[in-house]
């Protein structure tokens, strides 16, 4: 998708000017893929501009580091503050996409990461809906991935990792080729997992089930956290249990849900309907009030909101 330039790029304590954002070719995460990143999204509320969740991506961006031994130099109260920063000289009033980025820089090459620069970015533009107006309103098309998501053994789900990511392109490739909207990734046991972007849930008999993360291999979403606490006070029950493609094949309804996408129906999976096809009443719901809850239009949720 294409990128709308804004001004200024937050780069280790500065403000640079959006074309001069520039890394040298030889940067260690360009070649290894060691590095970590976020995606939060701001919305146009009616007290102006907030940030959905910042605190919560911002911990999960300092764990992603934790893993893979970089040391970020910033405090967690310091990433908030140039986050609301960036959203504040850009004038993003409607809201925007937001994009941290830890790697590891120009310095030293060769695969050991130790004694690599650790340098920290943040970017904020405006980005529309990740998977379509169409998808968003009518579902999405799925299609079960020929690639398995990552063995926990061979990388560690758990973070936002830089070069986790082949894998997620590999399956969304795959999958936009073959004419679908985007890919379900089983993991290497050959149980349901998560999207390459989202993580999934399906409606059964009325209970909102979604694979458990660890388990599944699949990351922590907080935007699936947000939901469970949503549908739990739409007075749904939710379960974390193990999916197999036919339970995905059999749901009375799906959804997928993540910064990027928000929450989006799923129309069918692997060419069977979910349901009748359409979006039904509880995603349509859950939608709805995430929706609302990220616009500021919904009270209880306010704590979720950071005002820039
Ligand atoms: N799984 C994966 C693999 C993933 O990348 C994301 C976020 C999620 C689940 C949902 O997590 P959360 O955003 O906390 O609910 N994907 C980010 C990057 C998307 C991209 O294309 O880049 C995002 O949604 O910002």
């Amino acid at each position: 998708m294409p990128i709308t330039p804004t001004k200024k790029i937050w780069m280790d304590g500065e403000f640079v000017d959006w074309p001069d954002a520039k890394v040298h070719v030889l940067t260690y995460t360009l070649h290894y893929g060691t590095g970590a990143f976020e995606g939060i999204r701001a919305y146009k509320t009616p007290n102006g501009v907030a940030i959905f969740r910042l605190k919560e991506h911002m911990e999960r961006l300092l764990r992603s580091c934790k893993i893979l031994m970089m040391e970020v130099p910033y405090e967690l109260k310091e990433l908030c503050d140039a986050t609301v920063e960036i959203v504040r000289v850009n004038e993003l009033h409607d809201g925007c996409y937001i994009r941290p980025l830890v790697y590891l820089g120009y310095g030293e090459i060769g695969v050991n990461p130790i004694g690599a620069p650790v340098n920290t970015a943040i970017a904020a533009w405006s980005w529309g809906p990740y998977l379509g107006d169409h998808g968003v309103e009518n579902g999405v098309r799925m299609k079960i991935s020929s690639w398995a998501r990552h063995h926990p053994n061979a990388m560690p789900t758990a973070s936002k990792t830089v070069g986790g990511y082949v894998n997620a392109s590999l399956a969304k490739a795959e999958a936009v080729l073959a004419g679908y909207d985007e890919a379900i990734m089983l993991g290497p046991d050959g149980l349901v997992s998560e999207c390459t972007g989202e993580n999934l849930f399906i409606v059964r008999d009325g209970l909102l089930i979604s694979p458990p993360p660890s388990e599944a291999g699949a990351l922590r979403g907080i935007t699936q956290a947000s939901i469970v606490k949503i549908a739990n006070d739409l007075q749904y029950e939710v379960s974390f249990e193990t999916l197999r493609r036919d339970d995905l094949y059999l749901a009375d309804e799906a959804f997928i849900t993540g910064t990027a996408a928000e929450v989006v129906p799923i129309s069918s999976v692997d060419d069977r309907l979910v349901g009748d096809g359409r979006p039904g009443p509880i995603t349509t719901a859950i939608k709805t009030t995430y929706h609302q809850a990220i616009r500021g239009e919904r009270p209880q949720y306010e704590e979720w909101l950071t005002r820039v």
